[in-house]
């Protein structure tokens, strides 16, 4: 009799009340499961999409070789390197970078000391920034230089270097670090300045000062304003850079990165820093671009979340959307809505970026390349959506053991 009531009563109660699931299905569910779940599977559901293929902001990136810059047969005089975004103007694409033409390679930050006017001590020592357009964004053409050097003691006499643009109510402008002294002296100290255009093939007019305050002394960004990128975005300029602290002089091997914002309505200032900076605590270059109605970024080399895109739905609180591999260093992405300020940002599908060890250790330099992604609400390219970058076993072997490191490991034997 009481085995009869409990099975009346199990179907009836499976009958009214479904057994509630609580294993992971199979199927991928669209929304989180409500029922416990671990803390890496709870994760699953805070990123754009549980299925990274299904991520929009999740790629590869693809690189190409640009046609139509000269480096010196590589002999380490001449480097190009930290490209701004791409912009489209005048029925062609331009770009501007840093550009160094030194009669000797760079001697190293470490001997900074015995830089002279024409020996650099790093790559972005004693540079110009100049410009180069193209039809396709895989030739280009050389233009000559947009922003030179100005004269003692005019910020920026030392070396002018790692430009990004702004286009704002069709005027241009050019942010830019301004040298003082050579890089590595202290740190690798500098401010940032500005330079603005009627047109992109300039005149352009610096306006001699430093476009974004240091922190105080004792703040994150005391010493160094590097890598501003602007964007337009909620009405403002919203400019996003990095700073390099935690280090020189006092400390020099306790590097750390981190970026941080900075907002004006105007585009030569006053720029106010983000009470919450920083905003980002990894990525040794700035690449953001608008996003649905926040700001995407890419975060590279440095810290924690090195090697992430990362997505703030406020331009301010960013939280990692996925893990990516062989990104594009120094990216500057072309972005036709880093200006337009449209609340519904769309993405990115190519830019161009650097590579800093094009050369020997004897002849240093930097060359500007071509990368692809679909980072783009608009284009689906299954190809970019693949995981996994398969490098060759050459690639891993040239990370090899240092001598040291392998007369440590065989001085102590780890077998019992
Ligand atoms: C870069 C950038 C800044 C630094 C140096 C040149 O790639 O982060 O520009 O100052 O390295």
């Amino acid at each position: 009799m009481i085995p009869k009531l409990f099975a009346f009563i199990t179907i009836a109660s499976s009958l009214t009340c479904p057994a509630e699931e609580t294993v992971f299905p199979h199927k991928m569910p669209e929304k989180k499961p409500n029922f416990p779940l671990s803390a890496a599977t709870e994760r699953m559901f805070s990123y754009p999409a549980p299925r990274v293929q299904d991520n929009e902001l999740f790629s590869h990136f693809k690189y190409t070789e640009l046609k139509g810059f000269d480096y010196h047969g590589g002999d380490g005089t001449v480097s190009r390197r930290d490209p701004t975004r791409p912009i489209f103007a005048n029925g062609k694409y331009y770009v501007w970078y840093t550009k160094r033409a030194s009669p000797v390679p760079p001697i190293g930050s470490t001997h900074a000391n015995e830089a002279t006017d024409t020996i650099p001590s790093t790559d972005w020592d004693l540079c110009d920034i100049w410009y180069a357009t193209s039809e396709d964004g895989f030739t280009w053409e050389e233009k000559g230089i947009a922003v030179p050097r100005p004269p003692k003691p005019v910020i920026g006499w030392r070396s002018v270097a790692t430009p990004d643009i702004l286009v704002w109510k069709g005027k241009y402008y050019l942010y830019y670090q301004a040298f003082n002294e050579p890089s590595g002296i202290k740190g690798d100290w500098c401010p940032t300045t500005a330079s603005f255009a009627d047109s992109p093939d300039g005149p352009w007019t610096p306006t001699k000062e430093q476009l974004i305050p240091f922190g105080k002394k004792g703040e994150w960004d005391q010493d160094a304003i590097h890598d501003p990128q602007p964007i337009v975005y909620k009405g403002k300029i919203y400019t996003y850079y990095k700073s390099a602290f935690n280090k020189w002089p006092d400390v020099r091997d306790k590097y750390a990165v981190a970026h941080g914002l900075a907002i004006s309505d105007n585009p030569l200032g006053p720029f106010e820093k983000h009470h919450l900076n920083p905003v980002l605590n990894s990525g040794h270059e700035t690449t953001y671009f608008p996003f649905k109605e926040g700001i995407a970024a890419l975060a590279i080399k440095d810290g924690n979340e090195h090697s992430t895109m990362q997505y703030a739905p406020d331009g301010v609180n960013f939280e990692i959307a996925c893990v990516v591999e062989l990104t594009p260093t120094a990216a500057g992405p072309y972005t036709p809505d880093a200006f337009t300020d449209s609340g519904n940002g769309r993405g990115i599908t190519w830019g161009l970026c650097h590579f800093i060890n094009a050369g020997t250790s004897t002849t240093q330099h930097s060359i500007l390349a071509r990368f692809d992604c679909d980072l783009s609400l608009d284009w689906h390219d299954p190809a970019m959506k693949q995981t996994g970058v398969w490098h060759k076993p050459e690639v891993y072997f040239k990370q090899g053991l240092s001598r040291a490191q392998r007369e440590r490991i065989l001085s102590k034997p780890t077998k019992p």
